[in-house]
C-alpha cells in the first residue's frame, strides 16, 4: 500500500492531521515531542465512484453516495527541531520511519504560535516560512548522512569506475527509493565528481535526490488562527491551508452520528434529532465559518494532492464481467486500486495475480466496450476487465 508521511516541528498539529485522517486513538497536546514513537494508520484518498456514470449506483456498496474512499498508508512521527542532524531535539533518527513513505506531507504551524521548538508562543510570532525551510534542510541533511555513511567503502569498491561507483550507491539507497538512474542525473545536475565529492557537494546532492524520491506537499496548519499574509506566502510554497482540528472535530461528531459529513466536503449539516450541546455548536459554528473562507478544511484536499498530484497516481476499477461491472459474486466496481501513471493493462493484470498476469491475453474498455492496446497507458477512473488463460 502507497505510504504517506507527516513530518513537521513539534507542536505543528501532525497528530492532529493523523488522527483526523485515521480516527487512531493518537495523543494530541499543546506541547513539543508529544509523539516519541511513530504511529502508523489508515486513510483515505477521496475520489468519483464511477457508479453514477455507469449507471450502477442503486447497486454499488463500495461508495457513499458515488464518492469513493481508497486506502493508503499513513505515518505521523516525532517533531523535528533546527539541527536535529547535530543531535538537538529527538535528533533525526527517527527520520529513518520516513525511508520507506512514497511521499511528505510537512506540515507546518501557520499561525505562527509555536517557536523553532515547538513551545507555544503568541500568535504572530514566529514567520512560518522559516519552518518550511529549516525543514527541508534537516531532510537533506538527514539523506545526506545516509550517503556519506555508505560512501567511502562504495568508493574503495568501484576503484575508480565510476558507472560502478553509481550503481552501487543505487544499491545502497535502494531502501529510500533511489534508483541509480535518479542518482546519475542529480549527479549531472550538481556537476560533482562523486568520488571525491566534499561534505557540502554531498549536502547538494542529497537535496536535489530527495526532491526526486519523496515528493513533499505543504499543510498550512491551524488555518483557522493564521494570517492572511501567512497563508498567502505558504500558498505561493504550493501549500494547502489546513484545519486539522475543526477536521478532527467533524469527523469525530460524524462517526458518532451526529452530523451528516464526508471527508473533504465543504460543508456538514447536524443530523436530524441530533443533541447538540451549546459548547459543541459554538465550536461547530466556527468551523464552519472558516471552512467558508477556506473552501473546505484543507485535510482531505492535501492528501488527495499528495497522492493524485504530487505521485500522480490514478484509480483503476478491475472487473470480471464488464456489462455489469461487477466481479464473479455480484458485486459492482469491488475493487479500486491506486496504481502510478503509466500503468498499462498488462501491468493491471500482474497487479491483480501473477498467473492472471502471465497468462494476460488482452484488455478490454468496460465502459466502451472496446479492446485496448497493451501498451495503452491506463486512465483515471478506467474500468477494465483482463481476459486471462488464468482463472
Ligand atoms: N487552532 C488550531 N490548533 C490546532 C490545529 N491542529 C492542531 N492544533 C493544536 O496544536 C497542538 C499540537 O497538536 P499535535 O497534533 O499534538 O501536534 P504534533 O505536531 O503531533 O506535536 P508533537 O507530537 O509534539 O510533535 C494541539 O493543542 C492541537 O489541538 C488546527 O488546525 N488549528
Ligand atoms: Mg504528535
Amino acid at each position: 500500500m502507497l505510504l504517506i508521511a507527516l513530518a513537521g516541528k513539534p507542536n505543528c498539529g501532525k497528530s492532529t492531521f493523523f488522527k483526523s485522517l485515521t480516527l487512531a486513538n493518537v495523543e494530541i497536546a499543546n506541547y513539543p515531542f508529544t509523539t516519541i514513537d511513530a504511529n502508523k494508520g489508515v486513510a483515505y484518498v477521496r475520489s468519483k465512484c464511477p457508479c453514477k456514470e455507469l449507471g450502477v449506483s442503486d447497486t454499488c456498496t463500495q461508495c457513499v453516495d458515488g464518492v469513493r474512499f481508497t486506502p493508503v498508508e499513513l505515518l505521523d512521527v516525532a517533531g523535528l527541531v533546527p539541527d536535529a542532524h547535530l543531535g538537538r531535539g529527538l535528533g533525526n533518527q527517527f527520520l529513518d520511519n520516513l525511508r520507506e513513505a512514497d511521499a511528505i506531507i510537512q506540515v507546518v504551524d501557520a499561525s505562527g504560535s509555536t517557536d523553532a521548538e515547538g513551545n507555544p508562543v503568541d500568535v504572530g510570532t514566529r514567520n512560518p516560512k522559516e519552518d518550511v525551510e529549516f525543514l527541508r534542510y534537516e531532510f537533506a541533511m538527514w539523506m545526506a548522512g545516509i550517503i556519506q555513511k555508505h560512501l567511502p567503502r562504495l568508493v574503495r569498491q568501484a576503484q575508480n569506475r565510476e558507472p560502478v561507483l553509481i550503481d552501487l550507491l543505487g544499491g545502497a539507497l535502494a531502501g529510500l527509493r533511489i534508483s541509480p538512474v535518479e542518482i546519475r542525473e542529480a549527479v549531472d545536475e550538481c556537476g560533482i565528481n562523486l568520488a571525491k565529492a566534499t561534505e557540502e557537494e554531498i549536502a547538494e546532492l542529497a537535496a536535489v535526490l530527495l526532491r526526486v524520491s519523496k515528493p513533499m506537499i505543504i499543510a498550512a496548519n491551524k488555518a483557522d488562527q493564521a494570517s492572511e499574509e501567512n497563508l498567502a506566502a505558504l500558498k505561493e510554497m504550493g501549500a494547502v491551508p489546513t484545519i486539522a482540528a475543526g477536521e478532527l472535530a467533524l469527523k469525530s461528531a460524524a462517526s458518532a452520528k451526529l452530523l451528516s459529513y464526508l471527508p473533504g466536503d465543504s460543508s456538514f449539516a447536524p443530523v436530524e434529532g441530533a443533541k447538540l450541546s451549546a459548547p459543541q455548536v459554538k465550536a461547530l459554528t466556527m468551523i464552519a465559518e472558516n471552512m467558508k473562507k477556506l473552501g473546505n478544511t484543507g485535510v482531505q484536499e492535501t492528501l488527495n494532492r499528495v497522492v493524485f498530484d504530487e505521485l500522480g497516481m490514478i484509480i483503476v476499477y478491475p472487473v470480471e464481467d464488464e456489462g455489469k461491472y461487477c466481479n464473479a459474486k455480484g458485486v459492482v466496481l469491488p475493487d479500486a486500486l491506486l496504481l502510478p501513471k503509466g500503468t498499462t493493462p498488462r501491468d493491471l493484470a500482474f497487479r491483480i495475480h501473477t498467473d492472471i498476469g502471465n497468462g494476460f491475453l488482452y484488455a478490454v474498455d468496460a465502459k466502451s466496450k472496446m479492446r485496448i492496446k497493451d501498451s495503452a497507458e491506463l486512465k483515471m477512473g478506467d474500468v477494465i476487465k483482463i481476459v486471462s488463460t488464468a482463472k
